[in-house]
């Protein structure tokens, strides 16, 4: 990477023997639904107990939506299935009210409004930006799902939250606008292994 940034070296500093860490404390991911329109963000910023998630995105159904963090770094509409499961690197089972839960990527469902606006904060518990198993930004990345209906935080495998009607990557690539979603056109290391 060639940009340098001060906050980037500040961050640096305080993550020992990071030599990837550049620039790592915060991200903004682009929400989009099954048809590709932009509906809001997710605002990603590495905190003590995770990664907080300040999500604000438009267009959804009123009512409770399930949210998680996905594994792969892949949006592909409209069904979103390219990012693969709920990311797991402990192995868990499914659910924040599972007695052997949970995926590091299960969150508390959102609510949107009546108007279909859905503003929360969260965290991906134990996770973080910097390098490491639980590493939202290990390999290529991840991604963050919406779905249709509400997690019931215990069904397998994925709380039985319905469709994946919004998904947003989250990678270095997308902060550093090297490329927009579902570009199958990635070179070099990134290439696709599958089409
Ligand atoms: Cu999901």
């Amino acid at each position: 990477m060639k940009k340098r940034y001060v906050s980037a070296f500040l961050t640096g500093v305080l993550v020992l023997g990071g030599c990837m860490n550049e620039n790592r404390s915060s991200l903004e991911v682009q929400m989009y639904n099954a048809s590709g329109d932009a509906i809001g963000t997710a605002t990603l910023g590495e905190q003590s107990d995770g990664v907080g998630v300040k999500v604000s995105v438009t267009g959804l159904k009123p009512g409770l939506h399930g949210i998680h963090i996905h594994e792969f770094a892949k949006c592909e509409g409209p069904d979103f299935k390219t990012a693969g499961n709920h990311f797991n690197p402990d192995g868990k089972l499914h659910g924040l009210m599972n007695p052997e839960g949970a995926h590091v990527g299960d969150l508390p469902n959102i609510e949107a409004d009546g108007s279909g606006l859905a503003e929360a904060e969260l965290v991906v518990q134990g996770a973080t930006m910097k390098d490491g198993k639980k590493s939202l930004l290990r390999d290529e990345g991840t991604s963050i799902i919406i779905h249709e209906n509400q997690d019931d935080g215990v069904s397998q495998p994925g709380g039985n939250a319905g469709e994946r009607i919004a998904c947003g990557v989250i990678s270095m690539k997308e902060k550093n606008g090297e490329n927009p979603p579902s570009d199958p056109t990635e070179t070099g290391d990134q290439k696709e292994k599958e089409s």
